[in-house]
């Protein structure tokens, strides 16, 4: 945990007590620094009470003394509508911060490197730390689910690899990356931010502070997607970021670029080839390109390291949970856990690895629904529908002649996909023995507390399924 006792005879409320909420509240208590906490959940407040907290009301105690509210990410404050205590802070001109704002003014001379994105940023930013880790010392935190002030102390010397969302950069004024990778904007998170320019601009938000350190900051942009794209122009007229781009779908005449699996790095504008990313067995795809490519042009950029160590740590970094995370093969099939999917864009990157896929979907829907999967659709076997979104998105499958199964919940789903796709092995006609995927296009809190839960759940259910299948 980090020390905060420079913060000493500052007064901070907490807003919202999930893990950012609780990390904040812990570390400032520990450090002796007057704080006061309050979650809209009478039970997340009676909790903190038994835990010693002090729980004040925040939307009728006086707000003007108080030097911050440190805000929770995934409280509104201003889209759709903003928290009744948000509108007041407002009022009384109380800024409302993040957790890696205090972090900023915390650290004292580690590297923050920031990775964000709509999509793939978990998985960036855990290979980052991987692989950095063994050349000097290294922490992540972040989005990715280890609130930042749950890190240590690092020196001069050393980085923190920090994955941010749009909800953190905007409560973040003084975020100060030496190096960021950038690597997608596809639609999500819209309501939030007031549509699509205003998810942008949060995303933007996280170049507007550049280190006044003598390096030149790095900015590794994978320049697929239009919006980033447009952000690498803008940044380049600027002139104080070095941009590195990257792109899985075009070669580039500068940067980093992945053709056919084979990634590549323009040196004197010759392209020289790095390694082939299909050998990998972790990081299939081409999103998992994208992420690697992204990696690979920062720690070279940023810190020179000798593009062979990188490629060999990258060998040795086994992916993450949840995300296409293979929990168990039975007879062949393989049974995966893609529970981070927690929208369409990020349900396509999982559809385009497999064939005979037996799907299970839905959850708390998002905007746009499915958009965006028809050109997968010739992949599915079956799909599983579960939870709030099943009665749309069945209607949507059925509708492109996709069979589905109404299951309600996942043991159901599960026990469902697992009977048929044991029964399909071998069927004539067929080849490979396919995979019962969960990958949801959802978000999970219509049934389960997170992502992280429903891909547990899911886990744990497939390693009791009987090692025999129907097929035997
Ligand atoms: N709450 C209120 N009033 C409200 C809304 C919520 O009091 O109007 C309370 C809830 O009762 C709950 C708390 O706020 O007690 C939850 O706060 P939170 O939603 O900010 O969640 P945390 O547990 O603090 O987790 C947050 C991130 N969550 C979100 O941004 C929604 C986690 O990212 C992150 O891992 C964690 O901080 C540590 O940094 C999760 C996420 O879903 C994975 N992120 C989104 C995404 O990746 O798409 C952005």
């Amino acid at each position: 945990m980090m020390n905060l006792e420079h913060m000493r005879g500052l007064r901070i409320a907490i807003m919202g007590l999930g893990k950012t909420g609780l990390s904040v509240a812990h570390a400032l208590s520990q450090a002796g620094v007057e704080v006061c906490v309050w979650d809209d959940s009478e039970e997340k407040n009676i909790k903190a009470e038994q835990e010693g907290l002090i729980v004040k009301d925040l939307r009728v105690m006086p707000l003007d003394n108080l030097t911050a509210i440190l805000w929770s990410p995934g409280v509104p404050h201003t889209y759709p509508i903003p928290h009744p205590v948000a509108v007041r802070a407002k009022a009384s001109s109380i800024p409302l911060i993040s957790d890696i704002e205090i972090l900023m003014k915390t650290n004292s001379g580690a590297d923050i490197l920031a990775v964000t994105g709509t999509n793939g940023k978990s998985t960036t930013t855990a290979l980052m730390g991987h692989v950095l880790n063994h050349f000097r010392p290294t922490e992540i935190g972040g989005n990715i689910g280890r609130p930042v002030l749950d890190m240590p102390i690092l020196k001069q010397g050393s980085s923190y690899v920090l994955e941010l969302s749009s909800y953190q950069i905007e409560l973040t004024p003084s975020l100060s990356p030496s190096g960021v990778i950038l690597l997608n904007i596809t639609p999500d998170h819209l309501a939030r931010h007031g549509g699509m320019e205003g998810y942008i601009a949060a995303k933007e938000r996280i170049f507007d502070n550049p280190p006044l350190d003598a390096r030149k900051p790095t900015a590794v942009i994978c320049i697929d997607t239009k919006p980033c794209l447009e952000i690498a122009d803008r940044l380049n007229e600027k002139g104080v970021w070095s941009i590195i781009p990257v792109s899985t779908q075009k070669i580039l005449s500068e940067g980093v670029y992945v053709e056919n699996g084979i990634l590549y790095e323009l040196r004197e504008n010759t392209p020289i080839e790095i390694t082939d990313l299909n050998s990998l067995t972790s990081l299939k795809g081409q999103h998992n390109h994208e992420n690697i490519a992204c990696v690979y042009a920062l720690l070279r950029q940023l810190y020179g390291i000798d593009p062979q160590h990188i490629i060999n740590q990258i060998k040795t970094f086994d992916g993450l949970p949840h995300r296409q995370y293979l929990v168990r093969t039975i007879n062949g099939i393989a049974y995966i856990n893609d529970s981070k999917a927690t929208n369409a864009e990020a349900t396509a990157r999982a559809l385009a690895c497999y064939r005979r896929i037996y799907w299970i979907l839905g959850g708390q829907p998002k905007e746009g629904g499915l958009t965006g999967l028809d050109e997968f659709l010739p992949r599915i076997e079956k799909a599983y529908l579960i939870g709030d979104a099943a009665q749309d998105f069945g209607a949507w499958l059925q509708q492109r002649h996709v069979p589905v199964e109404y299951c309600g919940t996942l043991d159901v789903a599960i026990q469902a996909s697992h009977l048929d796709a044991q029964a399909g092995l071998g069927k004539p006609g067929t080849s490979g023995s396919g995979v019962v995927l969960l990958s949801p296009a959802c978000a999970s809190w219509d049934q389960f507390q997170s992502f992280e839960h429903r891909g547990e759940v899911f886990s744990s259910l497939v390693m009791s399924l009987p090692e025999k299948g129907s097929a035997e």
